[in-house]
């Protein structure tokens, strides 16, 4: 490692989604311990904090009419193989598999460090679509070090491209995340539970279930749903909450590069994913002292113990009720928000998780 530090090009996606969180994060840190970070993206990162010392390095997408659609694995190649040479990289960290993975490969061979970070679906849905799986193995196989955000992606990883991954679990900033219960009454009325849901509103999250289990709620305890995000299924779950005529009670917040701001007033956070390879927003949840009810799937069980919340089967909605009538009516309340801070804190801070990549980065280099 050099004297004034290493010079790294971190590649993610910009937009809702927590890999691109996590890398935007992990970068920002990073360039602050006095490293030289490039983050390779199509646009600047949405969690990239405006101050950042990491540099935004933007992806091109260039449209040429005899092209079926954008090239973005072969505009990112490129753009990665001459900023590398003209910035003097000393290694390359890609967040997310797909096209990730392959791009760097085509960039760099094996001429220069690769490590790549399994996040979910690039290993468990995408990463198994036939058009994408020969190339992300490969890729995977000639890099330095593959990493996984959980013990469960890392099995999954073994199964799917026979690559031993390292854990390194994703971290969370405590400062940024902690409790904020003065914010609560901008949310909620006197007298009423916050119950809190984040995510990209894609089918997997399963956002129309949480409107579901609220309903049920609802009917025993004054409470109201916040959904913060967007996607594919808000329509569907607007629809669901008229439905069940719970409507004037759920409320939709748009996304916001300060989910802390809302997630910090809540009294419960809910998770119905049928697939999490971590859980982020759960884990941004504990951190700000708020106990999560989540679905067992996944790595979930890996963030969300006992201690800090309860696991559900999967699509279980009376279960998912019950667990959070059980959370908000049980008099260890106030112990169980703390422990969920004190785990958080405990095994994803920021400072420990660095330094996991840190030592998976000396490694990669030899
Ligand atoms: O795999 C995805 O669906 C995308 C990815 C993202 O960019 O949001 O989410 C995954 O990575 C997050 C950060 O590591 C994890 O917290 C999510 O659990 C994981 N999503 C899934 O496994 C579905």
């Amino acid at each position: 490692m050099r004297r004034e530090g290493l010079r790294l090009g971190l590649v993610a996606y910009p937009g809702l989604g927590g890999s691109g969180t996590v890398a935007a994060e992990l970068a920002d840190r990073l360039a602050r311990m006095g490293h030289r970070v490039y983050l390779f993206a199509t646009s600047r990162p949405f969690r990239l904090p405006e101050a950042s010392p990491a540099v935004h390095v933007p992806v091109d997408l260039p449209y040429y009419p005899v092209f079926p659609g954008p090239l973005y694995t072969l505009s990112l190649a490129g753009t990665l193989e001459r900023e590398a040479r003209r910035l003097g990289l000393d290694l390359v960290h890609t967040h997310y598999a797909v096209p990730h993975a392959a791009a760097a490969y085509l960039a760099f061979g094996e001429s220069l460090p690769l490590v790549h970070t399994l996040h979910g679906t690039d290993v468990s849905v995408v990463g198994m679509d036939p058009a994408f799986h020969g190339p992300t193995r490969r890729a995977l196989e000639a890099a330095r070090a593959v990493t996984a955000v959980s013990r469960a992606l890392a099995q999954e990883a073994k199964r799917a491209f026979g690559v031993e991954a390292v854990v390194v679990p994703n971290a969370v900033d405590p400062e940024r995340f902690r409790p904020r219960p003065e914010r609560k009454r901008l949310y909620a009325e006197e007298g009423e539970w916050l119950l809190v849901h984040a995510s990209n509103f894609r089918p997997i999250k399963r956002v129309p279930d949480i409107v579901r289990a609220f309903a049920k709620i609802r009917k025993r305890l004054p409470a109201r749903l916040l959904l913060l995000g967007t996607g594919p299924e808000e329509e569907e779950a607007r629809r669901v909450a008229a439905e069940l005529g719970v409507a004037s009670w759920v409320t939709f917040h748009p996304p916001t590069p300060h989910p802390e701001e809302v997630l910090g007033a809540a009294d419960l956070f809910l998770l119905a994913s049928e697939e999490e390879s971590f859980g982020q927003a759960a884990l941004e949840a504990l951190a700000s002292g708020v106990p999560v009810v989540a679905t067992a799937v996944g790595g979930v069980a890996e963030v969300v113990t006992p201690e800090v919340g309860r696991l559900v089967e999967l699509g279980d909605l009376e279960a998912m009720a019950e667990a959070a009538l059980d959370l908000l009516g049980s008099p260890r309340l106030p112990e169980i928000r703390r422990r969920a801070r004190e785990w958080a804190l405990l095994r994803f801070h920021p400072e420990r998780i660095t330094r996991a990549y840190l030592e998976v980065y000396a490694k990669a280099l030899g």
